[in-house]
């Protein structure tokens, strides 16, 4: 980021404290009861990300929480300056995405120095000590990855005999779309596909990068694939923007995604579920976005001084070419 970008970046902080500063001056008594959350969110990626955005902004409202909330435009740094202002405001809570899992010891010190308790949301984090952060509440991403290769093994497994097709002399040769690089999703996504393989020798990854969770991306990386790659079978991608990007650049060379190429994709975004219906996806694994309600209750009690679960993750499932697609609830992004 230049210089111009973090002042400007600067600039917007200040000025959104001051005028909270100014706002908590002014407000009535009654309307102050709300605690101060300070919530850094890593952007606007995709459909999943927005909607993360929209249920933690509705569920601050809800709960008469007075959100402190900053975007990061995908930047780490940015998030790292967020909380350090969050500090200097002296929020009651911190919350927030960590974009990628390293990196955060020295802010969340700083943090537990100025007793500001803090909520890991969405992507966990490596760090050398957890009590540097109160919990985390997200989804499962490794079981995501295992949902993922348990899709694959039943899909190449012969229903009358029980044997699975693929075998070294035969592999079932896989693309994998990964997202942004040194993210938990990323990096569990990856892990809980590949152990849950491992001990079947006929699937082989031939191709793996990050597509960043883009759909553009996915788009490009497919058409680098389809123009570079001999033969493959399966695409599986870590999010449903970079799938959508793919089937894309699949279609523009009469390649029918679902049939010709077996895809598996994460999120569980409307857009997925609508291609999973029209036979362009084959299997969907939901994570769930919309973790504001837990967000704030968990802040609350954080903020009164109560203990919570280390660890909390949402609900979520799985939905295939071969379940009852008909009623599945509209899914609000
Ligand atoms: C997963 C979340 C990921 C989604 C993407 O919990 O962090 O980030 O899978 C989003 O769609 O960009």
């Amino acid at each position: 980021m230049n210089s111009k970008h973090s002042f400007l970046y600067n600039l917007i902080i200040a000025l959104a404290l001051l005028c909270l500063s100014f706002l908590s001056c002014v407000k009535k008594p009654e309307e102050t009861k709300g605690i101060i959350l300070g919530f850094s969110q890593i952007g606007a990626e995709s459909a999943w990300r927005n909607c993360n955005t929209r249920s933690v902004q509705e569920a601050a409202a809800e709960a008469g929480i007075q959100l402190l909330f900053f975007n990061a435009e995908q930047k780490q740094e940015n998030q790292i300056k967020a909380i350090r202002s969050f500090i200097a405001y002296q929020v009651d809570v911190i919350a927030f995405v960590p974009i990628v899992s390293d990196g955060w010891e020295n802010v969340l010190v700083e943090a537990k120095a100025a007793e500001i308790p803090v909520l890991v949301c969405d992507r966990e984090i490596n760090i050398y000590s957890e009590s540097l952060y109160a919990g985390y509440l997200g989804t499962d991403m490794l079981k995501e990855g295992r949902t993922a290769a348990e899709y694959l093994l039943k899909k190449y497994t012969d229903p009358e005999t029980g044997k699975i097709s693929a075998d070294r002399r035969n592999p079932v040769k896989i693309v994998e779309l990964q997202g942004t690089e040194g993210s938990a999703p990323a990096i569990l996504r990856a892990e809980g596909f590949r152990e849950t393989l491992a001990e079947h020798p006929g699937f082989e990854i031939i191709y793996s990068k990050s597509g960043d969770f883009l759909r553009s991306k996915g788009y490009e990386l497919m058409c680098e694939i389809l123009e570079g790659l001999q033969d493959f079978h399966v695409i599986y991608s870590h999010n449903d923007g970079m799938t959508l990007g793919a089937i894309d650049a699949m279609k523009e060379r009469g390649i029918k995604p679902g049939e010709d190429i077996v895809i598996i994709s994460i999120d569980a975004e409307q857009a997925a579920i609508n291609a999973l219906r029209r036979g362009e996806i084959n299997c969907v694994v939901e994570c769930n976005p919309k973790q504001g309600p837990d967000i704030m209750r968990l802040a609350n009690s954080l903020a009164r001084k109560e203990a919570i679960p280390r660890v909390i993750f949402m609900e979520e499932e799985v939905f295939t070419e071969w379940d009852d697609l008909s009623n599945i609830a509209p899914r609000g992004y």
